[in-house]
């Protein structure tokens, strides 16, 4: 270490890699890594078991690489005497120990934990410097400037700009094969039998082990188990499960994005979201290696591209997104939703076969893919009228790659309307019709998919009608959604009034979540 005071950094724990820009061109013997298990972030909701677990053991295993690589890194444990238990916290007892003589931190993700970050100025007798993160393709002024003068805001359009400005799967300054977007192809019902190879599952070594311990011991009343514990929490096991995806995946990501298949929890997705949003691996880099698939003749167009959009397209978006519109974002309810959560988001006991499995899967894997997050869980909510606070926290909590950067938009805008259409042009909403179509779920279900109202109809059918005939008002004007109401016109009085009577019935047999799995009461 030099005799001058040093640098402090602070790398946060979805900031987990060395190429983040307030460790890049910094000098070994003159910096201090500071990292910090604390219990505000561990509790600020009550995350799944393994996401706490996963964090805390990338954060472990990352700081181990670091000290390995000859830096000096601080490391405050959860359960280490002391422990301030906030970022703020941590950080003062780090400048008490160290005289740092500047702080270098890259701007948080998520709104709540820059607002303590920005006071961090006025607190230390240091120079602070805060970096925005350029782990991202579009920075947050470059999004801004995109939106600012647009009536709506459209992924698609912000899409092909993102595509202009990397290069990817662009024929000059056209797009690839001469579509910018080849969603229509990736569409298809899963056949009988499909099946998807097994993703990497890496068995908890000492660091995983300890962490698991010190989370069944510290957060067993938080939602979710640990026993298929599998998931990259270095640079080389995430690398591992992109080779894996782009081996035996990828070409078929396409076709059956939208499939889902009882107990088939993964299909053909990637699985990376978590190791992205850790900052394990780099997004770009992944959409360029998808890209050489499709080169090389590895992968069909539609499969890469449906990939790359997701990567530069939508989670670009929704963060730009997130920040142009936050704090205002979380209490958005334009469609008035009132409605508390079911318990069965928690317990998965419900007869609707297409939840149960998804929340299987969310419980035992921390993770469900995006079609069964869609259309699925967030379906149900839009169309029961969850309100969307209560939807939020559990999304945040059961997924081991929710942060609510790209959680709430996903949630508020896209999936529940509750931005009143600035993200979406129209609510996902759909009957069990669509469901039938793309799974398996259906033909096992104890509720029958193709009868509409009374004992035994699929709920989501009367639902779907009764969402549609309460917002009528506003959704009649929408030219995406508003010809279906010469369908229920059509339908007459007292069908209607069978629709609507079979939906009212179906909610006043929903029992409210009242476990307190969210937050602490
Ligand atoms: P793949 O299907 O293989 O997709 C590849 C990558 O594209 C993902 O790893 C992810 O980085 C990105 N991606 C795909 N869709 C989206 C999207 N809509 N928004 C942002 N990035 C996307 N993703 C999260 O990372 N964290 C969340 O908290 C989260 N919450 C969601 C909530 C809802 C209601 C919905 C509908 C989607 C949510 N998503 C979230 C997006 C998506 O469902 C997950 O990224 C995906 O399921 C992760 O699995 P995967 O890596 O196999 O994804
Ligand atoms: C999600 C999470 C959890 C559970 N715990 C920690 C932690 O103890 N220390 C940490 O640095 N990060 C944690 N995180 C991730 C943070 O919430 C994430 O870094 C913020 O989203 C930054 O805005
Ligand atoms: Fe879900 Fe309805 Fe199909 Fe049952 S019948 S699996 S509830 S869509």
């Amino acid at each position: 270490m030099s005799s001058q005071r040093p640098i402090l950094v602070p790398i946060l724990g979805d900031q987990l890699t060395r190429d983040i820009a307030s460790l890049r061109g910094r000098a070994k013997d003159d910096t201090v890594i500071l990292m910090m298990e604390v219990w505000d972030e561990a509790t600020y909701v009550k995350h799944h078991k393994q996401k706490i677990a996963l964090i805390f053991s990338a954060m472990r295993h990352f700081a181990q690489d670091l000290r390995d690589a000859g830096w000096t890194v601080d490391y405050a444990s959860l359960t280490d005497e002391g422990n301030a238990g906030g970022f703020s916290g941590e950080v003062a007892r780090a400048v008490e120990r160290r005289t740092p003589r500047a702080i270098h931190v890259v701007q948080a993700s998520e709104w709540r934990v820059q607002q303590d970050i920005e006071q961090w100025p006025d607190k230390f007798a240091c120079e602070v410097d805060i970096m925005p993160d350029d782990r991202f393709v579009c920075s947050l002024d470059e999004f801004n400037d995109w939106a600012e003068d647009r009536k709506t805001l459209r992924m698609e359009y912000f899409y092909r700009e993102m595509r202009r400005k990397t290069g990817i799967l662009m024929d000059e300054d056209k797009p690839e094969g001469g579509e910018w977007n080849y969603d229509s192809e990736n569409r298809k019902p899963p056949k009988d039998g499909l099946n998807a190879p097994q993703r990497p599952l890496f068995e908890p070594d000492d660091i995983t082990r300890e962490v698991i311990e010190l989370v069944e011991d510290q957060f067993a009343d938080h939602f979710g188990n640990l026993d298929r514990f599998g998931w990259p929490v270095t640079r080389a096991q995430a690398e591992e499960t992109a080779d894996a995806f782009f081996a035996e995946r990828l070409p078929f990501f396409g076709d059956y994005q939208d499939a889902m298949v009882h107990g088939q929890d993964d299909l053909f997705h990637s699985m990376l979201s978590t190791s992205i949003n850790l900052g394990l691996l780099d997004p770009l880099e992944l959409c360029q290696r998808a890209e050489r698939e499709y080169e090389q003749g590895n992968a069909p167009l539609n499969a890469v591209e449906g990939f790359v959009r997701q990567i530069i397209g939508w989670r670009e978006y929704v963060r730009g997104f997130y920040w142009r519109f936050m704090p205002g974002l979380e209490s958005d309810n334009a469609l008035n939703a009132q409605r508390g959560l079911p318990e069965f988001y928690w317990t998965g006991k419900t007869d609707m076969r297409c939840l149960a499995d998804a929340i299987r899967s969310t419980r035992e894997n921390a993770h469900a893919h995006h079609i069964q997050r869609l259309m699925v869980l967030g379906n149900f909510a839009l169309i029961a009228g969850i309100s969307p606070r209560e939807v939020q926290d559990w999304f945040l909590v059961v997924y081991a790659d929710a942060y609510e950067w790209v959680e709430l938009p996903n949630v508020a805008a896209m999936v529940l309307y509750a931005d009143g259409g600035k993200l979406a042009s129209k609510p996902y909403a759909a009957s069990g019709n669509y469901i039938n179509k793309m799974s398996n779920y259906c033909s096992e279900c104890k509720y029958s998919v193709s009868k509409k109202t009374g004992e035994g109809a699929c709920p989501f059918n009367a639902l779907y009608w009764h969402f549609m005939d309460r917002h009528r008002e506003r959704l009649e004007k929408n030219p995406r959604i508003g010809r279906i109401y010469s369908n229920w016109d059509r339908m007459g009085e007292d069908r209607q009034a069978e629709y609507l009577d079979s939906a009212e019935t179906f909610l006043d047999t929903l029992e409210p979540a009242q476990s307190g799995w969210a937050r602490d009461q």
